[in-house]
């Protein structure tokens, strides 16, 4: 019998997108269903009772919570399908996992605090947000990749920001690019990949949308 897989996501969600490029990089047959995160629908409160968030892949009935543990599951619950997102050594798979953590930690927090917050606060995201992206461009080195020369777990979880760029440059009026170049070139070489720029929404779009939430949270 054929795999059932469906996503539970929000279109300029950058960690729905993550699931998006897994499912994409291999090749998986899947349907999308857009929440609304203002009224959730019974099946995504009955998938996620826990955070009751997006995204939720649910494969063949069973729930799969969190989008970097469900970037592994796909990599695990097809392994006969290529590319392997996480490489096979223990030490190289840890770092992965070590700096996919940090995006979560520094660049998706300092990057809301950039359009949600003014004056001091503000400078201090703009700091947090440089530091972060320049330590992971660092760890990038002169590699194509994240992953080497293969586009891999942690290509998967930092991609997906680029999508949320403008916006935080428009509103820190920081050009990611004057700060970290290798970062952006490493961006624009993600982009090049269809699994990528076809899960990615558009950075305009996703300008416009945070325009819609800082006028509804009264920053705007
Ligand atoms: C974060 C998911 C998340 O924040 C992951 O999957 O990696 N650590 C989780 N999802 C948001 C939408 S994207 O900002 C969400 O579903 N929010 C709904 C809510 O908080 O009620």
């Amino acid at each position: 019998m054929a795999d059932e897989v469906i996503l539970l996501d929000v279109e300029y969600s950058m960690f729905g997108m993550r699931a998006r490029i897994a499912l994409a990089e291999k090749g998986i047959e899947y349907e999308y269903r857009e929440e609304n995160l203002a009224d959730k629908s019974p099946l995504l409160l009955e998938m996620n009772p826990v955070h009751k968030k997006i995204p939720v892949l649910i494969h063949n009935g069973k729930p799969v919570c969190e989008s970097l543990v469900i970037v592994q599951y796909i990599d695990e619950a097809w392994k006969d399908k290529s590319p392997n997102f996480l490489p096979s050594d223990p030490y190289a798979r840890a770092k992965a996992r070590f700096w996919a953590d940090f995006v979560d930690k520094k660049v998706y927090e300092s990057g809301r605090r950039l359009w949600t917050t003014r004056g001091e606060e503000l400078e201090t995201a703009k700091k947090d947000m440089i530091d972060a992206l320049k330590l992971l461009e660092a760890e990038l080195g002169d590699d194509s990749y994240f992953g080497g020369d293969n586009f891999g777990f942690l290509d998967i979880a930092l991609i997906t920001f680029y999508s949320w760029f403008h916006a935080y440059e428009y509103y820190s009026k920081l050009s990611f690019e004057d700060h970290c170049p290798k970062l952006i070139a490493w961006a624009k070489r993600c982009m090049e990949k269809e699994s990528v720029s076809k899960s990615l929404a558009d950075q305009n779009k996703v300008y416009e949308f945070v325009l819609l939430l800082r006028k509804k949270f009264g920053t705007g």
